[in-house]
């Protein structure tokens, strides 16, 4: 093949290809005048017989249809107030911090004996299936059983009198009644709790939680549930860090347990013991449904 048509094969294939390198789109347009291509390259003399091409000089730049988005920086919740932490559909979802809500003295005191005298123990749940040992220790107390990740823990009605002295200072503070308590253990930092929400239909619509922390702080996660469309992805949910020390009460309201989840992660350096004691209002679970069954898929149904 001669030189020229060899350089005009290479140019009309480049040529060619330009379309398929634009970005496929239905956003909004603008020229751009395409200052590289040189004048000289429009009459590509055919070599697939149609005549000279109308090579156009300007191109199409279309905006991706998936815009680039920065992960929002992680907020930090750390001073004693009220916080509003979003306004969605389903209400405002409300976090209370007291920290220094129990004095250190008492604090300590109070862990002690709790750490020593609560019946502690490690429940197995599930997940598709396949049995798993919770990393960490729990007791259950309330007049109702409670079911969560598909095993129950059994109704206990032998309250140890700390924690009722404890559950009408946290009822006096939150202006709410408590019938039952979820006390966790974690035994150094490689104990944890998981993403999730309190959201069994057990717990009622917009539960208000009451989360009592004793022993070595921890941080206590939140992230917003993605929108619909972000199909479970939580790459760009907000999300924020509460420092949970010795004798700090949280109390999670309004919308919390439907537009936020939360966790306890394990973490990799020296953590001592801690427990923390969440203070709910459980009720009969709603007729027809299975115990444990969350509460988005009961207002589902008809
Ligand atoms: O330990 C904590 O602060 C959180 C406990 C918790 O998320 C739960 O009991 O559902």
């Amino acid at each position: 093949m001669s030189d020229k048509r060899q350089r005009a094969r290479v140019q009309g294939s480049w040529a060619k290809q330009l379309p398929k390198q634009l970005p496929k789109h239905s956003g909004p347009t603008a020229a751009v005048t395409n200052h590289q291509q040189p004048k000289s390259v429009n009459p590509v003399p055919s070599s697939w017989g149609s005549g000279p091409q109308n090579t156009p000089k300007t191109f199409e730049f279309h905006q991706p249809v998936k815009p680039i988005r920065d992960v929002p920086p992680e907020k930090l919740i750390e001073q004693a107030g009220d916080y509003e932490i979003s306004h969605g559909p389903s209400g405002v979802s409300r976090l209370q911090l007291l920290p220094g809500f129990l004095p250190p003295e008492e604090a300590d005191w109070m862990f002690s004996k709790l750490l020593a005298e609560l019946p502690w123990s490690q429940k197995t749940n599930y997940r598709q299936g396949e049995a798993y040992e919770e990393p960490r220790l729990t007791c259950w107390y309330g007049e109702l059983p409670y079911t969560y990740a598909r095993s129950t823990m059994a109704a206990n009605t032998q309250w140890h009198p700390l924690l009722l002295t404890l559950r009408e200072a946290v009822e006096q503070v939150s202006q709410c009644s408590f019938n039952s308590l979820l006390c966790n253990l974690y035994r150094d930092g490689h104990d944890s709790i998981g993403w999730h929400s309190d959201d069994e239909a057990s717990l009622g619509a917009k539960p208000t939680i009451a989360s009592l922390s004793l022993g070595d702080t921890r941080v206590f996660s939140l992230r917003k549930q993605p929108v619909l469309e972000q199909d479970g992805d939580y790459t760009y949910v907000e999300r924020i860090r509460v420092p949970l020390g010795h004798g700090t009460l949280l109390l999670m309201s309004g919308a919390t347990q439907d537009d936020w989840q939360h966790q306890v992660a394990k973490e990799y350096h020296d953590r001592g013991p801690r427990i923390n004691l969440t203070f709910r209002t459980i009720h009969a679970e709603p007729e027809g449904y299975r115990a444990g069954t969350k509460l988005q898929f009961t207002a589902k149904k008809p």
